[in-house]
């Protein structure tokens, strides 16, 4: 499986990739491209290549135009585990070591294809955030924390990080049609990290949910509220810091009451929940170490009525 990503090293899809990518014959994508239908660029020897955001966006413009991939069909009740591709670790790391020069470089155009590549050739969005996205800006965390990065250097980071997301949000918009489960998802009260929430939310979406994402800082008195509201079938809380712990546990007691009439599960997930002493005191469905683990997760609900 390892040769199938470096094939797309590139960032640009060959014809006979697109095709694959399309579902469609070779031929097809070739009459296309000429007929100015899908977009392209030519080598300098001739030959047709293409960006995955365009073919995402065709993918999007004409889900019929032939047979999705395998691991883009959802189950009836549109919420699903994706099934994903296995990386190998060597090429885990290079991708990894791509994402995060490209972080630096503030280079999103980049980072957004090596994401929507990825996604197109079968990784999950949980496997991309985990493997690749979060490794890369942990390491910027790190150096930043050991003073080698400047402050200025990690917005840099975040920012090509959200700007190239968008971009693999309009691939998984591409994937996904038909969402009836719904859920909503926020960031803890005093919780700035806003990356990791955009992670989870893009999550849900590649898993066939319709995401409604409150924001970060959201007090779970607030949420409560939403919950009765919107009635989600998932309410996904991320928490890369949980300052006020205390007055955490005494709003969630409310949050978690009604999030349980309501009969939503509640995923809760990030670094801020990571202690056994606070997972204790505040109990979900599942305690997420990754996106990864979410997207498992997801897959196991029931269909949502409608
Ligand atoms: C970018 C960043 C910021 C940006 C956030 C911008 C944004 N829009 O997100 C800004 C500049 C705002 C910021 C501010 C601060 N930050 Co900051 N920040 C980071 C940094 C570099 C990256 C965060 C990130 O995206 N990580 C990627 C995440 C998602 O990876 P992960 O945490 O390993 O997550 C894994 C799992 O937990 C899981 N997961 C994570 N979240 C979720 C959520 C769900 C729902 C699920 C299912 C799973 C899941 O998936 C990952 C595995 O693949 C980290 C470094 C780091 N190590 O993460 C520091 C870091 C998180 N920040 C830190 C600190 C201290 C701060 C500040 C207090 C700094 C300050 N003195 O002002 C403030 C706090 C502001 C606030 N109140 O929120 C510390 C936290 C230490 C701690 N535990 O207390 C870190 C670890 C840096 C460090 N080494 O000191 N920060």
């Amino acid at each position: 499986m390892s040769g199938m990503f470096k094939e797309t090293k590139g960032r640009r899809l060959t014809s006979r990739e697109a095709a694959r990518v399309l579902g469609v014959s070779e031929a097809s994508v070739k009459r296309w491209a000429d007929s100015g239908l899908l977009p392209m660029e030519k080598t300098a020897g001739g030959h047709r290549r293409f960006r995955p955001e365009d073919l995402a966006a065709a993918r999007r413009a004409h889900p019929a135009a032939g047979e999705a991939p395998p691991e883009r069909r959802r189950h009836a009740h549109g919420a699903s585990a994706p099934l994903t591709q296995a990386l190998e670790p060597a090429r885990e790391a290079a991708l990894a070591e791509e994402a995060f020069g490209a972080l630096l470089d503030g280079r999103d155009e980049e980072l957004s294809s090596l994401l929507v590549n990825l996604h197109l050739h079968g990784l999950s969005v949980g496997q991309i955030a985990d493997k690749v996205l979060c490794a890369a800006m942990r390491r910027v965390g790190n150096l930043w924390h050991a003073g080698e990065l400047s402050v200025a250097q990690e917005h840099v980071a975040t920012r090509t990080a959200t700007v190239a997301l968008q971009g693999l949000r309009v691939s998984v918009q591409a994937a996904g049609a038909g969402e009836q489960m719904r859920a909503l998802c926020c960031s803890v009260e005093d919780d700035f990290h806003g990356l990791p929430l955009r992670l989870a939310a893009l999550t849900l979406e590649g898993s066939g949910l319709a995401v409604f994402d409150l924001g970060p800082s959201t007090p779970f008195s607030a949420l409560a509220e939403a919950v009765q509201r919107f009635r989600p079938e998932l309410v996904c809380v991320s928490a890369t810091v949980l300052l006020r712990l205390d007055r955490a546990v005494y709003e969630y007691a409310g949050f978690i009451k009604t999030a349980r009439r309501a009969g939503a599960a509640v995923v809760l997930g990030g670094a801020g929940f990571r202690e056994e002493g606070v997972r204790r005191r505040l109990p979900a469905d599942l305690h997420a170490d990754s996106f990864r683990q979410m997207e498992e997760f997801v897959g196991t609900l029931p269909a949502a009525e409608s």
